[in-house]
């Protein structure tokens, strides 16, 4: 039974906080602040994060969806037929659809997700709408190593499928590692679909990140009401703003929390004094150039094969051979 795959024990579960709990109050210890951006995404945080797809600020989900609808038989062509399919997130059903239906005899899809929610919901509408198609959900934080089930035997070979451009919420260094580890669940012969965000003017990138509806700062400070529930904290939702900043020098935006006045927190037990201005980042989203992000992937070890991209070139999916 796959369901029993990503049943999570009270013992895991009571791990897992205090996990929250040490990286919290590790980020928050440092000179220059830092949450680890994951945890964005409790239930209400994933449900901001589908609103702020549907933004008209935020272009990725709809070119990325748009370059899929287009050129989605190329893709299938790659990957080849008969092959195995392994999604890191499965935030993305509808991308995750076209590529299915466009491929020839899929044999198994596992999509992995850190969201045990999302990732039951997808994986149920998928052995709907592919009956033949051997759906294994695995719950677990792909930022790790993933230990895949076996693969059915059938399976000539295995492809991952990485939309989404979360690759972008890693730095480069984190991203070549992750590349390195998808590489090696794939074996020689596999490839990688990916999707990743390109540079472009900073003016379109922080409106993106800064709607005019307040979606992204309502879903960034929801990471405090987070910690403040779970964590027995008191941070003041009141006396923080959310900020989206473009950093040129690496080719990102950062989102962050910036205090309003001076002021100090309670973490665990912890406390930590805030001056007025200063920030906490909560999120790094890097852009890349089609060349930039060919040679992070040749530095883990993989080739790209070809790509696609919008005619106004925001955003780019590229297959890559392990
Ligand atoms: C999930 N990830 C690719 C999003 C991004 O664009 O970096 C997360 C996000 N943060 C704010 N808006 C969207």
């Amino acid at each position: 039974d796959a369901c029993t795959l990503s049943e999570t024990t009270s013992s895991e579960i009571t791990e897992t906080s205090q996990q929250f709990l040490e990286d919290v109050i590790r980020g928050l210890s440092q000179s220059l602040r830092t949450l680890p951006c994951k945890y964005l995404y409790d239930h209400r945080g994933s449900h901001l994060f589908d609103a702020i797809c549907e933004l008209d600020e935020y272009y990725p989900t709809r070119t990325e969806l748009n370059i899929m609808r287009e050129s989605v038989d190329e893709m299938a062509e790659r990957i080849g037929p008969e092959a195995g399919i392994v999604e890191y997130g499965s935030g993305s059903s509808l991308k995750t659809e076209l590529l299915l239906e466009a491929l020839d005899s899929p044999v198994a899809y596992v999509p992995v997700d850190i969201s045990d929610q999302h990732l039951h919901a997808a994986a149920e509408r998928m052995s709907e709408l592919f009956p033949d198609v051997d759906i294994i959900p695995i719950h677990a934080d792909f930022t790790d190593r993933v230990k895949l089930p076996e693969f059915p035997r059938r399976s000539r070979r295995i492809s991952a499928y990485f939309p989404g451009s979360t690759i972008g919420n890693f730095t480069p260094e984190e991203a070549a590692g992750l590349l390195g580890r998808i590489a090696e669940t794939c074996h020689r012969g596999g490839g990688l679909l990916i999707g990743f965000d390109l540079q472009k003017d900073v003016r379109i990138l922080e409106a993106a990140y800064d709607d005019a509806e307040g979606v992204t700062a309502r879903f960034n400070l929801n990471l405090l009401e987070r910690i403040n529930r779970e964590l027995d904290a008191d941070f003041n939702l009141e006396q923080f703003r959310h900020r989206a900043i473009y950093n040129r020098e690496h080719n990102r935006v950062e989102m962050h929390l910036e205090s309003l006045k001076a002021q100090s927190v309670t973490v665990g037990g912890r406390e930590f004094a805030f001056e007025a201005g200063e920030t906490i980042c909560t999120e790094h989203s890097h852009k890349y150039t089609i060349d930039g992000f060919s040679a992070l992937a040749a530095s883990a070890g993989l080739q790209l094969a070809q790509y696609w991209t919008d005619p106004q070139q925001l955003f780019a999916v590229a297959y890559l051979d392990v």
